[in-house]
This record gives structure tokens, sequence and C-alpha cells, in this order.
């Protein structure tokens, strides 16, 4: 029987091209997570978000996500922060204390030793949050997909940034697998993380627009 469950599609077109996603991922139930993550990414693409505005962090379990979805948004407005000037002036050029200005008709010095310049980057638009829990025989499944839940709302509330809900709670394996397109026969099922692939471009879109005072 066909299933009236799922988004429908917006009548906008969001485009990706100038939004920067972190991707959050816990590690338990690999399988599935795997399935999600790699559904989350395709669709970040078909949407035009490079290679290099996806960031992808992991965390032991779904417990650890609230967390580091906090602590990735805020880093990444750390890096936002950072001119290049402050990152030349934390290399250690093997010289004077102050940074030495190059001027652009001055042909640098080859370095001694190898170095990384990370240049500035825009902090995230959103963040996708991705878990897998799966009903055992304990409450521990209850508390922990209640507490999760609860923690990525006051994130996403707390910080402004979008933050997609990305955990699944399964009350059985197969379930699971359905939820992430691996099921079997009929019961294959769809992969979730792209519908979050698609959200996280839509509310990025959506958060930017705001913060300019556009509704
Ligand atoms: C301990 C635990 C259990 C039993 N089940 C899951 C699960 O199904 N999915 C998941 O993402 N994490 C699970 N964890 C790990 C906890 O989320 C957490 O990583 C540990 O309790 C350490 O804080």
């Amino acid at each position: 029987m066909s299933s009236i469950k799922g988004p429908s599609a917006s009548d906008a077109q969001f485009d990706g091209a100038g939004l920067r996603i972190a991707i959050v991922h816990a590690r338990w139930n690999k399988q599935v997570i795997d399935a999600l993550v790699d559904g989350a990414i395709t669709k970040l693409k078909a949407c035009g978000v490079k290679d290099s505005h996806i960031v992808i962090q992991s965390v032991p379990g779904s417990f650890e996500l609230p967390l580091a979805c906090s602590k990735v948004i805020a880093a990444s407005r750390v890096e936002a922060g950072a001119t290049t000037a402050d990152l030349l002036g934390g290399l250690n050029l093997g010289g004077s204390a102050s940074p030495k200005v190059i001027s652009r008709s001055e042909t640098p010095a080859p370095a001694t030793q190898s170095m990384i310049v990370t240049m500035p980057q825009q902090p995230f638009d959103a963040v996708i949050a991705i878990g897998t829990l799966i009903k055992g025989s304990t409450m521990h499944f209850e508390y922990i997909s209640d507490a999760v839940t609860h923690a990525l709302m006051k994130v996403q509330l707390e910080t402004g940034v979008p933050v997609i809900f990305g955990v699944l709670t399964a009350l059985t394996e197969e379930q699971a697998l359905e939820r992430a397109g691996l099921g079997t026969g009929e019961n294959k099922g769809h992969n979730h993380g792209e519908d979050w692939g698609f959200a996280a471009v839509e509310m990025g879109s959506h958060s930017r627009r705001w913060a300019e005072g556009k509704v």
C-alpha cells in the first residue's frame, strides 16, 4: 500500500552553493549511519553545496551529539572571526616575535619547515545531527532518545543555527535498516539521510534570508 507519509517538496528551489554545512554523526550502528551520512551528502551536493563546504565530524554515540553540535557551531564562528593576519601571526616562521609583513614586490623567502595555513571560513549555516538508536531490553533507549531530542532542539534555539534532527529511534534493527534504505525486498525503505540533506539546505537558506531581515 502506498503511504502518505514524508515531506512534500517546497514550492521554492534552494541553492546550496553559498552554504557551509556540518554533519555530526554518531558511530553506533555503523552500517545504518554510513548509509544515512552518504544520503545526506548526496543531496547536499545535488543542491549545489561545495565539497569543501561539507564538514564531517564523528562522536562515539548519539548521546554525544548535542554537545558536539554546539561546539562545532562555536568553533566555526571562531574560524570565521580569525583573519588571515591572525592565522599568519600564529605561525612560527622562525623569525622575530612579530610577524613580518611581506610587500607585493618582495619575494618571500622559502619556508624552512612545512606550514599549513587555513584560510578563514564562514560559520556553519546548518548542522545535521545523525544517530541511530535501536531499542534494547532496558530503559536506555527511552532516556537517550528523549534527552538527545530535547538537547538538539535547545542547541538550535540557543545558537540560532538550524540543527537538522537526523536521529533514528527504531524499535528494531529492521526498522533502522529500512529508514536508511537498506531493508530487503519490498521493505527496502527510503534513505532518510537524503531528506536531511534537503532540509539542511532549505533551513540554511531561510536562516540566511531571515538574518538579513527578509521574510
Ligand atoms: C550505550 C549505547 C547504547 C546501548 N545504544 C546506543 C545506540 O543504539 N545508539 C547510539 O547512538 N548510541 C548508543 N549507546 C552509546 C551512547 O549514545 C553514548 O555514546 C554512551 O553512553 C557514552 O556516553
